[in-house]
């Protein structure tokens, strides 16, 4: 949630053509304004600053762009990061008019500070405030190796322990892959069926299996995990949309094949996750909701930062996040953000900030800093609990997350 204002500063104040700091504070006043009526109908009121800092000065006849981003939600208030770029500067020299586009902007100010709108000024039909987020932990994957981390659960019984840990953590949704007796991944029904039985006899959690498997394996080798019907079945399943470089290898995901795995998943009865991993992912699964393959309300993970295919960056994800209407659902869809290695964390606490939800898991990161391996998938659960509560986001319980998922309650 960001708003920015752009605008030319005309009066000096100081000697010298300064302008002085109040001005910039001015902008960011109506950048906070727009923040609160995007987010509660409603101008809001300014609070207090926490911290401003001057860092570079503004002289008459630059153009300073300020911009403001949420990064905490409180009940009634919202804390905000402002910051002031200038942009455009006068030049120097015979011409009076001639200005300069400067190659880097200059940073000229700084500042949190804190809005709040009362409860009764808030108004339906604001973009509102951001659901509880929903933690998916991806407690072994297809890929992760005992070699690369000795936490990694394999067995159904290992498994089983690991969600219930995860789920104790704070996750409610458990993104599920097997292996077989020598550790390799597997599709196998029985194996899911055995998998999903350790974990329900442990905990209430919504088993997300996967359709994607590893590279290499067919369709109908994917769609094992559908096999598992009746009280077993998983609530949830995966839809790859698309085909991408990984790694060495290619993860295919034809035409065809998409839309044979979405209706296997229909027939099942599971809900499908919307597997997105490049931007053009978008346009397959606008197309699949077009042709009625697809219907809401829609779930869609972003995978970012496979290499292949597209890099998990702040300026990719508002991209992706920016193109979510084109999906053709409106408001009837909830998002998330599962992103590899050193980027995990970080891309979470965006998914936080920006009212998504978060998935992380030994699947796509072993380590829960520099260095430091997770002992499995709870602590990085753990670890998305605490980024959520800084950002004031509350964490979904397994029933609030069901009912997120069947598309009662969301942000719109
Ligand atoms: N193992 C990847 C090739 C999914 O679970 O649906 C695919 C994957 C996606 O993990
Ligand atoms: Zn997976």
């Amino acid at each position: 949630m960001k708003a920015l204002i752009r605008t030319r500063i005309a009066e000096p104040h100081y000697a010298g053509g300064l302008v002085d700091g109040a001005r910039v504070l001015q902008l960011f006043g109506d950048v906070a304004t727009d923040l609160c009526v995007r987010v509660d109908g409603d101008e809001g009121l300014f609070r207090a600053y926490e911290s401003v800092e001057f860092l570079a000065p503004v002289r008459a006849g630059d153009f300073i762009e300020a911009e403001g981003e949420v990064m905490r939600w409180g009940t009634t208030s919202i804390t905000i990061d402002f910051v002031a770029r200038k942009v455009i500067t006068p030049a120097d020299g015979a011409v009076a008019s001639a200005a300069d586009l400067l190659a880097e902007p200059v940073v000229v100010c700084r500042a949190r500070g804190t809005c709040v709108v009362p409860k009764a000024a808030r108004r339906p039909g604001a973009f509102g405030r951001p659901a509880p987020a929903i933690i998916t932990a991806a407690i072994v994957g297809a890929e992760t190796t005992r070699a690369q981390t000795p936490h990694l659960p394999i067995t159904a019984e290992e498994l089983g322990r690991e969600a219930e840990r995860c789920v104790a953590a704070g996750a409610a949704v458990i993104h599920l892959h097997v292996r077989d007796g020598e550790g390799r991944a597997s599709q196998d029904t029985a194996r899911f069926a055995a998998a999903i039985a350790e974990i329900r006899k442990r905990c209430d959690v919504i088993v997300q299996s996967s359709t994607g498997g590893a590279v290499g394996m067919s369709v109908a080798e994917r769609a094992g995990p559908l096999g598992v019907t009746g009280p077993g079945a998983p609530e949830m399943a995966t839809l790859n949309v698309g085909t991408i470089n990984f790694g060495d290898d290619v993860f295919m995901n034809r035409a065809a094949d998409t839309i044979e795995m979405a209706e296997r998943i229909r027939r099942h009865g599971a809900v499908p996750e919307l597997e997105v991993y490049d931007a053009g992912h978008i346009d397959i699964a606008a197309a699949l909701v077009k042709k009625g393959l697809l219907a809401a309300p829609l779930h869609v993970q972003f995978v970012l930062g496979i290499p292949g295919a597209l890099s998990a960056s702040e300026r990719n994800l508002a991209f992706l996040i920016d193109r979510l209407p084109e999906l053709g659902v409106g408001g009837r869809l909830t998002w998330g953000v599962a992103a590899v290695g050193r980027h995990q964390l970080p891309m979470a606490a965006l998914a936080a900030r920006w009212g998504g939800n978060l998935r992380v898991g030994l699947e796509d990161n072993i380590y829960l800093e520099k260095g430091v391996l997770a002992e499995g998938s709870a602590p990085l659960v753990a670890r998305a609990k605490e980024i959520c509560a800084q950002a004031g986001r509350a964490v979904a319980t397994v029933a609030e997350a069901r009912t997120l998922l069947s598309g009662g309650g969301g942000a719109p």
